[in-house]
């Protein structure tokens, strides 16, 4: 079945009313905590959206964990989150940390987002693999992560990474949609809702192809077009800010088709508050989203 994402249908398919209400006696417990794995030299900023919209979007607690040399300047940032360093070779990048280090990081979070401004290395789709098994809790992969899931499935290992323990959300644009599919760009286009079925179908994730219209497809076959949104988000971040939404949506007890549905919608809309108060779309910032929210 596909529906048509708005504020309407979400309530009939999953009882929820935007905006969510919180009980008037509950606690940051109550509200999950969620662990970012996100920014790298150059990309601190990738990181900090993520984790701002997370926060915004409501979950308890966030830990932000980044290579351990960024740690220090990325102090006070967010004051909001914790913040964890990773240890690595002293540039600030992913390539030499361990992923058995974030894998325990991420033991007690009940919701993980891996991917905005990771960078590539090499050997880092072993360190995905790790990563991969090592979460138990819900998984959102973005950005680079993706670009790693899309070179081990051209190479056929990921075919035996087998399944995960919690459910996977991965948030591809379509630029990283033809990476994990090996099509070209125009033919994800030509069929946007068939490209996500197909990959959600074929390998059991949680498929969200974002662009105008992003469409959430679950492995149940079950598809989401969405209505909110402009093109003002059609700027460095705004994917970012997405994962951190979904991941916080996660956190507090979301299943994954809701949070993916939910989240898409939600940075839809407050994409679209946040146009409104300006003159231009043109001048939208991605931190314009987080703070719509
Ligand atoms: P083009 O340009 O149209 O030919 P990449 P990225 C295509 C981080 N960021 N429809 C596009 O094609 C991210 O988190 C950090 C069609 C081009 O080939 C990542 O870690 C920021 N095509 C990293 O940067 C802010 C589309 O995909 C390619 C498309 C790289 O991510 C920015 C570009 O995508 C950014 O979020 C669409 N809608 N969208 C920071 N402040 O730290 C993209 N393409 O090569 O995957 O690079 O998305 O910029
Ligand atoms: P990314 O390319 O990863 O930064 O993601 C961009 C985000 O902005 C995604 O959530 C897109 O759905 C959204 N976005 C980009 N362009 C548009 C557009 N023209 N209309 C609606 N949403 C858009
Ligand atoms: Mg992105």
């Amino acid at each position: 079945r596909t529906f048509v994402l708005a504020k309407a249908s979400l309530r009939d398919r999953f009882d929820v009313t935007l905006p969510l209400a919180r009980k008037a006696n509950s606690h940051k417990g109550t509200y999950g905590h969620a662990l970012i794995v996100a920014g790298s030299r150059g990309m601190s900023g990738a990181g900090l959206l993520c984790t701002r919209a997370a926060l915004r979007a409501g979950c308890g607690l966030v830990t932000w964990a980044v290579p351990e040399a960024m740690a220090a300047s990325l102090t006070g940032s967010v004051p909001e989150a914790m913040l964890f360093g990773a240890a690595d070779a002293g540039l600030g990048e992913w390539r030499g940390t361990s992923a058995g280090e974030v894998a325990a990081k991420a033991a007690g979070k009940q919701a993980v987002v891996a991917g905005p401004g990771l960078g590539r290395w090499p050997g880092d789709t072993q360190w995905l693999h790790k990563l991969w098994h090592g979460v138990d809790a819900p998984l959102v992969l973005d950005a680079d992560a993706l670009n790693m899931v899309a070179e081990a499935i051209a190479s056929g290992e990921f075919a035996v990474w087998g399944p995960r323990k919690a459910e996977t959300i991965v948030t591809p644009h379509p630029g990283e949609m033809a990476r994990l599919c090996g099509e070209s760009v125009a033919e994800i286009e030509r069929d946007r809702l068939g490209a996500a079925r197909g990959l959600a179908a074929r390998y059991g994730l949680h498929v969200v192809l974002k662009g105008a219209r992003t469409v959430v497809a679950s492995p149940n076959g079950t598809a989401w077009v969405n209505t909110t949104g402009n093109a003002g988000m059609a700027t460095g971040g705004a994917g970012d800010v997405l994962a951190g939404i979904v991941g916080s949506l996660l956190a507090q007890g979301f299943e994954a088709e809701k949070a993916a549905a939910v989240g898409v919608y939600w940075h839809g809309a407050a994409g679209d508050l946040a146009a409104a108060g300006r003159s231009s779309i043109g001048s939208l910032l991605a931190g314009d989203i987080v703070e719509a929210l």
